[in-house]
């Protein structure tokens, strides 16, 4: 790990001012992601860009380009289908496992043996609970809970029947995925047969692999994301819209700081309550510092900014930055998008990495597991060894003075409630708004960042040229956090906005860009669609919406499962930076277009070129509005010459 010059200039690498400023000012000898991205390039085969690789059994790996096949006869689709499934099973995997720590987490909670944690969200424990099919009438808030966390749990397990959140969405697309023999029977079930169907010499059409990939997918959308996402909401609250800070300059130079990265809201939360405790503050100041400061990364971060307003300082990229500021005397890390490299960097600075989970151990970090039964006391503990290394903190630390308001906190509830009111809590006035012109769509902005691209740079791009154009831009997981950063997320971004969905943030009182949360709550995405649909004027399907998604900087696996299950929930899907992994294979890229519009109403492709993916995305919202005959009002001509060139290509 051998520091080494960065080929390319701080601005060509990220639109992140605070990244800019450690690239330059940083001291560390230690490479970071962004000089290793520039030493070693992605192998063409092994990414699927011109060729294919299979490594699933000990006669290959076989790569594969043209026309040649593996040892076993495995052809350039059948390998990309397999590969694609894979990856859409582990991104499924991660999600749902996510999922269910939650649901076993309420299940204690209910029982009082989850030390720190209790249902905070009653209302949503009672609706999810009759979504359940479990009658609340009369029953206590635990027991309900408990009820609640053994039949989420059984739908992990389960092997035959439907996932009952399923029934959130639109009657047509659950009618849909019966017929096209897609709906999800259980979440861990479809991702143990993607492993098993694509296990050397089982299942070898490109097509038929796919639909299970489709199946796991809408597992993970409509099962384990949804029921991690909605267990949240019940134990840490619903989100309401609240204003925080956000990137490097909120680490502070005379406070302790407490990095919380990764996904889980649990113990993040704990720590997040527990630093405002007399008693924790008291002792910080015995060592000299002047407070605790809490702040976070990736998505733990979204969980506790959406509930608790805590600062998330960076996304995915920014993890290395963060310790390099010399300013962090603990970072706890729990599960996903952690980079390996943190144990190294850490031993370089005073920084504690300390691993939580019981899924995730990192050499040179100290695992601290978090039980059922020990939130509060080891919350405790991490704090108090935070503020006890705070005398190790070097006199210099390189802050960047680099920091941006925001607005997050939306969820479906508060979205409803701010559209219509407490008493009429409703999204009429969004499909009014859509009718009539005034916003011409909506478009889902979501994942990753990726150290081969300019990080930030597509998302934030995307963002501004859609709210100018009058489409509400919803954002989710580190996509959400580029736009944050960038001052996209607060009222000043109306300047922005085009005159349409200015008029309408202005009345709701809405910044034109909503935070929705970490990259599992993609699935409350999924939720407000299947409400407007509910609403009525619009179509009777998701697929009749118009509506878009896009990741454009996407990195995980997780990504993927997103991608698919969005597609085929019945919505156009771009995907941009690296290419998805079939670009080889026109056959599977035939099928995740051409197959899945005809099938789902949806699809998923990669553009490479940004102003292609944005034409493309318009066009694909303006076919909507045509169809859906709402298309009378022109649409403002805001194109540059680029976009509009691309434009007529489509
Ligand atoms: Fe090669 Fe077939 Fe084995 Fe894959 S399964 S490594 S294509 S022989
Ligand atoms: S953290 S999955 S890099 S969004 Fe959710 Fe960010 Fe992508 Fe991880």
């Amino acid at each position: 790990m051998t520091k080494e010059k960065l080929k390319r200039e701080p601005g060509d690498i990220s639109d992140d001012q605070a990244v800019c400023y450690m690239l330059k000012n940083m001291d560390s000898e230690i490479s970071t992601v962004f000089e290793r991205a520039e030493s070693m390039k992605p192998c063409p085969i092994g990414s699927g860009i011109s060729g294919i690789c299979c490594k699933n059994c000990a006669m290959g790996p076989c790569r594969i380009t043209g026309d040649k096949t593996g040892l076993c006869g495995a052809t350039m689709g059948t390998i990309a289908a397999r590969n694609l499934a894979r990856h859409i099973a582990a991104g499924a995997a991660a999600h749902s496992d996510h999922g269910r720590d939650l649901t076993h987490l309420m299940g204690l909670a209910a029982e009082g043996k989850a030390e720190g944690v209790r249902i905070k969200d009653e209302k949503k424990l009672l609706e999810y609970a009759e979504c359940l099919g479990i009658k609340t009438e009369g029953r206590e808030v635990n027991e309900i809970a408990k009820e609640a966390s053994e039949k989420s749990l059984s739908l992990f397990g389960q092997q035959s029947g439907e996932i009952d959140l399923v029934k959130i969405a639109p009657e047509k697309r659950q009618e849909l995925w019966r017929k096209r023999n897609v709906m999800p029977r259980g979440v861990d079930r479809e991702i143990v047969e993607v492993m098993h169907r694509t296990h050397t010499g089982v299942d070898m059409e490109a097509e038929h692999i796919l639909d299970q990939a489709v199946r796991t997918a809408l597992g993970d959308g409509w099962g384990g994301s949804m029921i991690a996402t909605e267990i949240s909401d019940i134990l840490f609250s619903t989100p309401n819209p609240n204003r925080a800070k956000t990137n490097l300059g909120m680490l502070a130079d005379d406070e302790v700081n407490i990095v919380v990265h990764g996904h889980e809201p649990t113990l993040s939360d704990i720590i997040a309550t527990l630093a405002n405790d007399d008693e924790m503050i008291e002792y910080a100041k015995s060592k000299g510092a002047k407070g605790i400061n809490v702040v976070g990364i990736c998505c733990t971060a979204n969980e506790v900014l959406m509930r608790q307003g805590i600062a998330p300082i960076g996304n995915y990229l920014s993890q290395e930055l963060a310790i390099m500021t010399r300013s962090v005397e603990v970072m706890v890390v729990d599960i996903q998008c952690i980079m390996q490299s943190l144990g190294r960097l850490t031993e370089k600075y005073h920084t504690k990495l300390i691993t939580s989970s019981p899924k995730c151990k990192i050499p040179g970090a100290l695992h601290m597991e978090f039980e059922d039964d020990n939130g509060l006391k080891l919350a405790r503990e991490i704090i108090r060894m935070a503020i006890d290394n705070y005398e190790n903190r070097p006199k210099e630390v390189c802050i960047p003075d680099i920091r941006e308001d925001l607005v997050a906190g939306f969820s479906r509830e508060s979205i409803k409630y701010m559209l219509g009111g407490k008493f009429r809590s409703s999204f009429r006035p969004l499909n009014d708004a859509i009718i009539d012109g005034r916003i011409q769509g909506v478009v889902g902005i979501v994942g990753c960042n990726n150290a081969r691209c300019a990080h930030d740079r597509y998302h934030n791009y995307l963002t501004r040229e859609f709210i100018k154009r009058d489409y509400l831009v919803v954002m989710t997981g580190c996509g959400a956090l580029s736009a944050a950063k960038c001052g996209l997320m607060e009222s000043e971004a109306m300047e922005y906005a085009g005159e349409g969905l200015r008029s309408i943030c202005e009345t709701v009182g809405m910044p034109p860009v909503l935070h929705l949360g970490s990259c599992v709550d993609n699935s409350r995405i999924l939720t407000v669609v299947s409400d407007v649909v509910r609403e009525g004027g619009l179509g009777d399907d998701i697929s009749d919406l118009p509506v878009a998604g896009i990741a454009p900087e996407w990195m995980s696996e997780k990504a993927l499962s997103i991608g698919t299950y969005v597609a085929t929930s019945g919505v156009y899907v771009a995907f941009s930076g690296e290419p998805i992994p079939v670009e080889a294979s026109s056959e599977v890229k035939e099928i995740m277009t051409t197959r899945w519009q005809e099938k789902y109403g949806g699809q998923l492709e990669y553009i490479a070129d940004i102003d292609e993916l944005l034409a493309k995305v318009i066009s694909v919202i303006q076919q909507k509005r045509k169809a859906l005959k709402i298309d009378t009002k022109q649409e403002r001509v805001l194109f540059d010459m680029e976009a509009r060139r691309a434009l007529k290509d489509v």
